[in-house]
């Protein structure tokens, strides 16, 4: 009977979408939507497994099974029953714990055997993590219409820690989050647990995330708080079952300011004593608690340094206190003061002398640029240079510099730029992702994080887009090997549909939609250009007395009458002597420097000769141009795509893609208007005419309230 009313349901919902995507949707089942396949490919599907079954008894191997059934089910419209043991068309799930070709605690096989005449499915993991990662993999593989039938897949992820930073506050806001409130209701912690951290928790094991920093690197000491380790603890119970680690964020002043010491000095006893305390008091109560995050000395956060002591005397105290529970600490390399003449030249200057002396539990977290997650930077310099520490990339995933959650911007080109970068450390082949998956150096800790773009938004990220990078981080956590195309590819069958006619250009736009923001908002190596404050709009322009100067953007692109960009050759400030050889020389030499990064490393005049012969202005004006004409062509693909999408997607993402041509058109003008007030040089006569007027978009004040 049960069976009967669950075919009737399929093939309501079957007849439901077979009328033209008429089911609107919000979003809120991201990539996890399991729709109903064609016939045929469920009638194959179905004739390869017909049950599921596992000898482990723990929740973890349950739920992999109940997501197994419940998505077969939508997906085929057959029910597969849960045995007891394996038969004829088995999907079996193993623990082997000493399994030699297994090489890390998520690795995992999936293989097609057939064993005493009975074809089964084996998916085998040293721990139950590994059997969740390798269940959702078959189910992304069905989602995506691959072949099943004889499988051969060994997978381990090449990062052991995957984390998201989620910069959440106490009061519910989120700096820099633009997906509405914060996911995590403190004040109903820990009585109440929302459903939404369980399917937060489902969606990130369903990509291999295995870590989340719940709250800001602005860290409030009230998080470690015995009423709040209490919430933090119920938050921990719900992700344990995916394989998911709670780290928190951790305020360097906290002995001084919840522990009324009379200080916070690193090296005072009584402050050391105190977050030996704290761990114990922390581990008791999550016996899992993956570590903590620190942002010291940075933008106003206290630190090691107002003691005078140093980045290794602060790290090391914290990891000396987590030690003894296998607790680790990451200590960002963000960090800049604000009378430097290269704010892009000190995170390597202050963090390279204490190469090989932080304890082993310490990994130090470095963004993936050498200013601040601007659109394109060139890979930080202390990738490949810090060689005894172990390092990890920070990428930001929310879009704080790339459109918020209003424009659509793929970010895996991005990641991947930075990943594949190669720093030379060891040779030609030296990537950043190399040099911080333990393939180059020896690392007792490897990790990346990426800065979350959740919120409570029903879509989860603001933009639909804007999951495929949540999705993307986690995918390339798992594997920086897969290509950006790949990814978008299964994100695109998984989240919209399998359509050939809509996945190619829609691909398409979604990989050139990172490199139009670029063009029209900083080309050519140009960065921070950002309005104050909330970083949305274009303010080259912007000046405010008394501010600090790299917070500015002349700061940055230093426009003048001769030319524009930042002379880091050795003859400025030498930023390029941080990178190795023969990258110092590349970049140093104007004729040899990426045409992509040229104003990052150099100041040039306005008539300076691109390679493709139009002078320097002549080619900034292109560019921007070429970016507001990419951002019109995809809202000429996005308007060929409505049969393929539900109503409400399509209305939603078409709404954005019109605002995001409006803003690149507000860029372009507010730039090229800008630096022609230097260059005195008219915009090219075959390029569109600005539409506005550069007095008017100077008092563009945009009343932004998420920047914290
Ligand atoms: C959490 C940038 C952002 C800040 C952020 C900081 C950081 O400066 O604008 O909002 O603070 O980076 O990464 O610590």
């Amino acid at each position: 009977m049960k069976n009967t009313i669950i075919l009737f349901i399929f093939t309501l919902l079957m007849a439901f979408t077979a009328v033209g995507q008429s089911v609107s949707e919000d979003g809120s089942r991201l990539w996890l939507r399991y729709e109903p396949l064609s016939q045929n490919i469920a009638r194959q599907y179905a004739q390869k497994i017909t049950s599921c079954t596992s000898s482990d008894p723990s929740e973890t191997t349950k739920l992999a099974m109940n997501e197994f059934v419940v998505a077969f089910r939508q997906m085929t419209g057959k029910e597969i029953a849960i045995a007891k043991a394996a038969v004829d068309g088995s999907l079996v799930l193993t623990i082997k714990k000493n399994d030699k070709q297994l090489v890390s605690p998520d690795a995992y096989r999936m293989e097609s055997v057939v064993e005493k005449g009975k074809n089964m499915t084996v998916i085998t993991a040293k721990t139950t993590n590994g059997l969740l990662y390798g269940v959702f993999h078959l189910l992304r593989l069905m989602q995506t219409r691959q072949d099943i039938t004889s499988l051969d897949v060994a997978e381990s992820p090449l990062y052991e820690r995957r984390i998201l930073n989620h910069w959440d506050n106490i009061n519910g806001t989120i700096e820099r989050g633009y997906a509405g409130y914060s996911l995590w209701d403190w004040d109903d912690l820990p009585a109440t647990l929302s459903p939404r951290y369980r399917e937060y928790a489902r969606a990130n094991a369903s990509i291999g995330i295995n870590g989340t920093v719940l709250n800001n690197v602005n860290a409030n000491p009230t998080f470690i708080t015995g009423e709040y380790l209490q919430k933090v603890a119920a938050i921990a119970g719900v992700f344990r079952p995916y394989g998911i680690k709670v780290y928190l964020s951790v305020n360097f002043s906290s002995p001084a300011l919840l522990g009324k010491l009379p200080t916070s000095d690193p090296l005072d006893p009584a402050v050391r004593k105190w977050w030996k305390d704290k761990a114990k008091e922390i581990y008791a109560l999550i016996p899992d608690f993956g570590g903590f995050l620190v942002k010291a000395n940075s933008e106003g956060q206290p630190g090691p340094h107002d003691f005078g002591r140093t980045h290794v005397d602060g790290a090391n105290m914290l990891a000396e206190a987590l030690e003894p529970f296998n607790g680790i600490v990451m200590w960002r390399a963000f960090v800049y003061n604000p009378s430097s003449p290269d704010r892009a030249k000190q995170a390597y200057e202050e963090f390279m002398p204490f190469d090989g002396k932080f304890h082993k539990n310490v990994i130090v977290q470095v963004k993936n640029g050498p200013v601040d997650f601007q659109p394109r930077e060139p890979f930080s310099p202390l990738f490949g240079a810090m060689q005894k520490t172990p390092l990890m990339v920070e990428f930001q995933i929310t879009q704080e510099y790339l459109g918020f959650s209003k424009q659509l911007a793929y970010l895996a080109p991005l990641f991947k730029e930075c990943l594949d970068s190669d720093t030379y450390a060891k040779g030609k082949g030296s990537t950043v992702a190399r040099a911080t998956d333990g393939n180059l150096f020896p690392q007792t800790i490897t990790a990346i994080a990426g800065v979350a773009n959740t919120g409570k938004d029903a879509n989860w990220c603001g933009h639909h887009f804007a999951q495929a990078n949540w999705y993307s981080f986690g995918r390339l956590a798992w594997n920086h090997q897969l290509s950006s195309e790949t990814i978008a590819d299964e994100w695109l069958r998984m989240t919209f549909t399998n359509h050939p006619d809509f996945l190619a250009p829609v691909k398409k736009m979604m990989m050139d939609s990172r490199e139009a923001v670029v063009n029209y908002m900083m080309p050519l190596g140009l960065h921070h250009l950002f309005a104050w404050g909330h970083h949305y709009g274009p303010e080259p322009w912007c000046d405010i007395p008394g501010a600090r100067a790299d917070w500015l953007p002349s700061y940055y692109h230093k426009a003048s009458a001769y030319g524009i960009g930042f002379d880091r050759t050795t003859k400025g400030s030498d930023a390029v002597s941080q990178y190795f050889p023969p990258l110092n020389e590349i970049y140093n030499n104007v004729a040899t420097c990426p045409e992509n990064l040229i104003l990052w490393f150099h100041h040039l005049p306005w008539d300076y000769r691109l390679k493709n012969g139009r002078t320097l202005w002549d080619e900034l004006c292109y560019k921007y141009d070429e970016g507001v004409n990419q951002a019109r062509g995809f809202q000429k693909i996005w308007d060929r795509m409505e049969k393929y999408v539900d109503k409400n997607r399509f209305v939603e993402v078409q709404y954005k893609l019109k605002e995001q041509t409006k803003d690149a058109i507000w860029w372009k003008d507010g730039c090229l208007l800008y630096f022609q007030t230097y260059s005195k040089r008219p915009i090219p006569y075959e390029l569109e005419r600005p539409v506005h007027d550069l007095e008017e978009l100077k008092k563009i004040k945009l009343n932004m309230t998420n920047t914290n």
